[in-house]
């Protein structure tokens, strides 16, 4: 999986993705290329952006620097086809659904805003041109889309082969539980515990330590409703209704 980030930060990748199973696997799993959108500047202060037409705050990146430093990042894959991917407040919230769905693509192009934001027309032409897609990590705003870009490319190494030491890991994760019939749901994790049996008083739930396989795993997926209903009404709703739906 080729990863190509497409940003006037260079210097912030690998960054944290260094670090831990991503960073072991980084130049045999899957590989990481920078293209700095300031090389693709059409004045010589290496400026990217200009002020937005109708007034207001901020500046705009300039539609053809956008597009040629896209152009060249599209160049590192051949004829092969990269998922295209803006990172804007304004995109479709992410999940580990799209991170699953990204995985499995022949790599990815992750372009990354800055400012006040990029000029729509680029936008509008690598959505219809390229079927980029516009994804948003939540329903908060951060300065630029390098930390949502890593956010997005660490959550999807998980779905790589080979990238987990256990390729059974990713299932039993929040928002990816195994169901008493063996259905996945969007339910969040159960508590984990390890030696010693007691820790100042607090003690290890019994069950894990009765080696009864079927009552630890039905003990897990209660833990893990008890959490979700408390934590996330939503999850809870929506899973509850999948029940409901099933049942029927
Ligand atoms: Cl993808 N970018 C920025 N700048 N802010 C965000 C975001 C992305 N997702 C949530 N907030």
């Amino acid at each position: 999986m080729l990863i190509t980030i497409v940003t006037i930060f260079p210097e912030m990748f690998p960054g944290m993705l260094a670090y831990s199973l991503p960073g072991k696997h980084l130049g045999t799993l899957w590989d990481l290329k920078v293209v700095n959108i300031r090389n693709h500047s059409d004045n010589r202060w290496q400026k990217v952006d200009d002020t937005p037409y109708g007034g207001g705050a901020g500046m705009v990146m300039k539609a053809n620097i956008v597009h040629n430093a896209l152009t060249e990042a599209l160049k590192n894959y051949q004829n092969k086809v990269p998922a295209i991917i803006h990172m804007t407040p304004r995109g479709k919230l992410f999940n580990n659904t799209t991170a699953r769905s990204l995985a499995t693509c022949d790599g990815l192009v992750i372009l990354c805003g800055r400012y006040e934001g990029i000029d729509q027309r680029v936008i509008d032409h690598w959505i219809k041109h390229y079927g980029m897609q516009e994804i948003s990590i939540g329903d908060y705003v951060l300065f630029g889309g390098e930390v949502a870009a890593t956010v997005v490319i660490e959550s999807c190494l998980r779905f790589v082969p080979g990238i987990m030491h256990n390729e059974n890991s990713p299932d039993n994760d929040s928002f990816d539980i195994k169901d008493t019939n063996g259905d996945r749901v969007d339910l969040l994790e159960y508590p984990q515990y390890t030696k010693p049996v007691s820790w100042n008083s607090y003690d290890v739930p019994s069950v894990l330590l009765s080696g009864n396989h079927a009552e630890i795993m039905k003990w897990r997926i209660e833990q893990s409703k008890q959490i979700t209903e408390q934590v996330r009404p939503d999850l809870w709703n929506t899973y509850k209704m999948l029940c409901k739906r099933y049942q029927a």
